[in-house]
C-alpha cells in the first residue's frame, strides 16, 4: 500500500495511506528535559581532544543517570543506549540546489548545504543562525510529500545540514538545535574540524513513556569550547540554554494549534507557505495544491489532536500570547534589547526563528496586537537580516 508522508511544518508528520493519516509522535518533551538538565557541565582544559571527549562523556554520564531516575520503577531492559554517531558522506548527494546564500564576508571555511522545508519553525531556526552568523550556504528546498531530495539520508526529518570536513567527506548534521551548537561551537574555534565536533553529539536511542523506540542527541543545548574563556558565565549558559529548550519543547507546540485554528486559517496558512517556499517554482502544479489543499484539511484536522495532545485550551491564542509574554518579560528583565544583552544570543535566534515561521499567519498578527512582541521581533529581524549574505 503507497503510503506518502506529508511533512509540512514540524510539529508533526502526516502519513497518508488507506488506513487514513495519522501523526508521528513529536519528541517527548519530558525526555529533552531530563536530558537539557543532565548533559554536563563541564568546562574546557587541556587539549581540545581531551576537553572535547570530557565533555562528552559527561554529558552521556549525565544523561545515563537522569535516564536510571527518570525510568526507575519502569522495566530496566527498556532502558538500554544505542548510541548512534554522525553519518559522513563521500561526496553530495545528486540533489537540487534552488539557491545559495552568498556571503562575501563569510571567512568561516565552511561549506553548507541546509536541506530544509522553508516555513518549518525547526529550519527557520536553523536559517536564523546562518544568517545572523552571516554564513554562506545552499538551500535544497525538500518536496514535503515525495522527499526525494532526503532519500539519501537515514533521518525523514528536516532539517538536515551536510557540512564539509577537512578530510573532504560531508559530515550530516541533524536536529536544529544540534546544528547550532555544532555550528556555534565551531565559529567560537575555527581551528576545530566540523566532522570532529560532530562525533560529540550523538544520537542516543531509548524508550519513551508510551513504550515506543525513540532517540535525540542528549547535549543538544550545550557548546562544546575548548577555550574556558569563551565560555560564557555560568547564569548566562543557563539561562540560554533554559529559553533554547523552551523554543523547542514549549513553543513550538503552540505554532500548529494557532496557524491551523479553523479551516479557513489552515488554508490561509498553507497559501503563505506556497508563496514563501515558492511551491509554484519548484514543484508542478498538481503537486503544490494537493500539498496545499490536502495539507491545509490534514493540518487542521490534525491540529486538534495536536492542541489535545499538548493540554492546550480551546482558546489556543491565549496560550501564545502568555507564550509571548512570558519570553518578553524574560527579555526585559535584562534591560537590554535581547535575552543576550546588546546581541542576541542563540536563545534569541531559537525563539525568533519559531515565530518567524508564522509571520505571514493570523496568528502572528493576533500575536502583534496582543502582545509586546513586536519590538523585540523587529529588533531581531534587522540584526538577522543586516548580517545575511544575498541570495543567488
Ligand atoms: N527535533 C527536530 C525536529 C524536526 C522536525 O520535526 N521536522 C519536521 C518538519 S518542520 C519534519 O521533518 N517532520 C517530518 C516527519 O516527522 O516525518 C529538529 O529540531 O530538527
Amino acid at each position: 500500500m503507497a503510503t506518502f508522508r506529508l511533512g509540512i511544518v514540524g510539529h508533526s508528520a502526516v502519513r497518508f495511506s488507506a488506513g487514513g493519516f495519522r501523526l508521528n509522535r513529536p519528541q517527548q518533551s519530558n525526555v529533552i528535559r531530563l536530558m537539557t538538565t543532565s548533559a554536563g557541565k563541564q568546562t574546557s582544559g587541556g587539549t581540545l581532544r581531551l576537553a572535547l571527549k570530557g565533555m562528552a562523556v559527561g554529558a552521556l554520564l549525565g544523561t545515563g543517570w537522569s535516564g536510571y531516575n527518570y525510568f526507575r520503577g519502569e522495566p530496566t531492559d527498556h532502558m538500554l543506549h544505542e548510541k548512534t554517531e554522525p553519518t559522513y558522506l563521500d561526496r553530495l548527494p545528486d540533489v537540487r540546489i534552488m539557491r545559495k546564500v552568498v556571503n562575501p564576508k563569510d571567512d568561516s571555511g565552511l561549506e553548507l548545504v541546509l536541506f530544509q522545508f522553508q516555513t518549518c519553525p525547526f529550519c527557520c531556526k536553523v536559517r536564523s543562525f546562518l544568517d545572523y552568523s552571516g554564513l554562506s550556504y545552499s538551500v535544497v528546498e525538500v518536496d514535503a510529500v515525495l522527499r526525494q531530495d532526503i532519500k539519501w539520508s537515514s533521518t525523514k526529518k528536516v532539517p538536515i545540514v551536510l557540512a564539509k570536513t577537512r578530510s573532504g567527506k560531508y559530515v550530516q548534521l541533524m536536529d536544529s538545535s544540534m546544528i547550532v551548537s555544532v555550528l556555534a561551537s565551531y565559529l567560537k574555534d575555527k581551528s576545530q574540524d566540523i566532522g570532529e565536533l560532530a562525533k560529540y553529539y550523538p544520537s542516543i536511542s531509548f524508550v519513551n513513556e508510551s513504550g515506543r523506540k525513540t532517540s535525540d542527541i542528549m547535549n543538544k543545548y550545550f557548546l562544546m569550547l575548548q577555550d574556558s574563556k569563551q565560555h560564557k558565565a555560568n547564569d548566562a549558559q543557563d539561562e540560554e540554554r533554559k529559553w533554547r529548550s523552551w523554543a523547542d519543547d514549549h513553543l513550538v507546540h503552540l505554532i500548529s494549534p494557532n496557524v491551523y485554528r479553523t479551516k479557513d486559517e489552515a488554508l490561509e496558512t498553507f497559501e503563505w507557505f506556497s508563496d514563501v517556499g515558492e511551491w509554484d517554482v519548484h514543484f508542478p502544479k498538481w503537486e503544490r495544491d494537493m500539498m496545499v489543499y490536502v495539507g491545509a484539511m490534514a493540518m487542521w484536522a490534525i491540529s486538534k489532536r495536536l492542541k489535545k495532545r499538548h493540554q492546550l485550551s480551546d482558546d489556543v491564542r491565549s496560550h501564545i500570547y502568555d507564550a509571548c509574554d512570558k519570553w518578553i518579560a524574560a527579555v526585559e528583565k535584562h534591560k537590554t534589547p535581547f535575552l543576550g544583552g546588546k546581541v542576541p544570543n542563540l536563545a534569541d535566534l531559537a525563539v525568533f526563528g519559531v515565530l518567524n515561521s508564522m509571520e505571514g499567519c493570523q496568528a502572528f498578527k493576533d500575536c502583534l496586537e496582543n502582545t509586546k512582541i513586536g519590538g523585540w521581533f523587529y529588533a531581531m529581524r534587522k540584526e538577522v537580516m543586516s548580517n545575511r549574505g544575498h541570495v543567488a
